[in-house]
């Protein structure tokens, strides 16, 4: 199985976490959706990232589809998610958010790096920070009522989700938000970037050794 991106994407690093704590081997390759464009589209014509090249030849994309199949690869043994659906309801709420914040930044780095300056729409900008800024202060103030674990074996995929977005936010947007004014998010991901799986897989243009089982026992 190889996963195709590169892990300045927030939604490649959730993925390159979560399969090494389910427990499922892959083969990472760092390939851009901008530098190596045609690369990436002889893999899969739409240039999504990330792109997994399942054992059988199937390719699929966006993150959350690959994680469903991930899970269900490492069922019944190890999931990500909670089962009971009150735990559940939560989970979905905090990678919810978490994925909406990480869509804004991304929107952000987008309108200012692929448009022309003279291009950039002010309105929009404003628009998409003020959801990033209210998708942010949802997320700490869930932290705050509901702490998130932050071990290998405790972690969760909204603890993935979340350590993951606000990583890439303050890498790629440190000027976005004053991180001060998170302290559960900004504390949380210190946590969880310890983890060896996120060390293995670290915000960048690394490519990930061949990765594998660890993790969630
Ligand atoms: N909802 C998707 C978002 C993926 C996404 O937008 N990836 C970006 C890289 S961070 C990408 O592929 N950009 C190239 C493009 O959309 O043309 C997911 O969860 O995988």
């Amino acid at each position: 199985m190889q996963l195709i991106g590169m892990l300045d994407s927030p939604y490649v690093r959730r993925v390159a976490v979560s399969l090494q704590l389910l427990g499922i081997p892959f083969e990472h390759r760092s390939i851009s959706v901008f530098r190596t464009f045609d690369q990436f589209r002889q893999i899969n014509p739409v240039v999504k990232a990330p792109t997994l090249v399942c054992d059988d030849g199937t390719v699929l994309m966006d993150s959350t589809l690959i994680l469903d199949y991930a899970e269900a690869l490492a069922a019944p043994r190890k999931s990500l998610m909670p089962r009971h659906p009150d735990e559940r309801r939560h989970a979905l709420r905090v990678i919810g958010l978490a994925l909406a914040a990480c869509e804004k930044s991304v929107q952000i780095v987008y309108e200012h790096n692929l448009r022309p300056a003279e291009k950039l729409h002010e309105p929009w900008l404003q628009r998409v920070q003020g959801q990033l800024m209210a998708a942010y202060e949802a997320l700490e103030a869930e932290l705050r009522a509901r702490p998130l674990a932050a071990t290998s074996t405790e972690i969760d995929q909204a603890g993935i989700s979340t350590a993951v977005a606000w990583h890439f936010t303050r890498k790629m947007l440190p000027d976005a938000l004053d991180a001060a004014s998170f302290p559960a998010l900004q504390a949380f991901s210190e946590q969880a970037e310890q983890l060896p799986e996120f060390r293995a897989a670290p915000y960048g243009d690394s490519t990930m050794e061949r990765a594998a089982s660890g993790g969630q026992g």
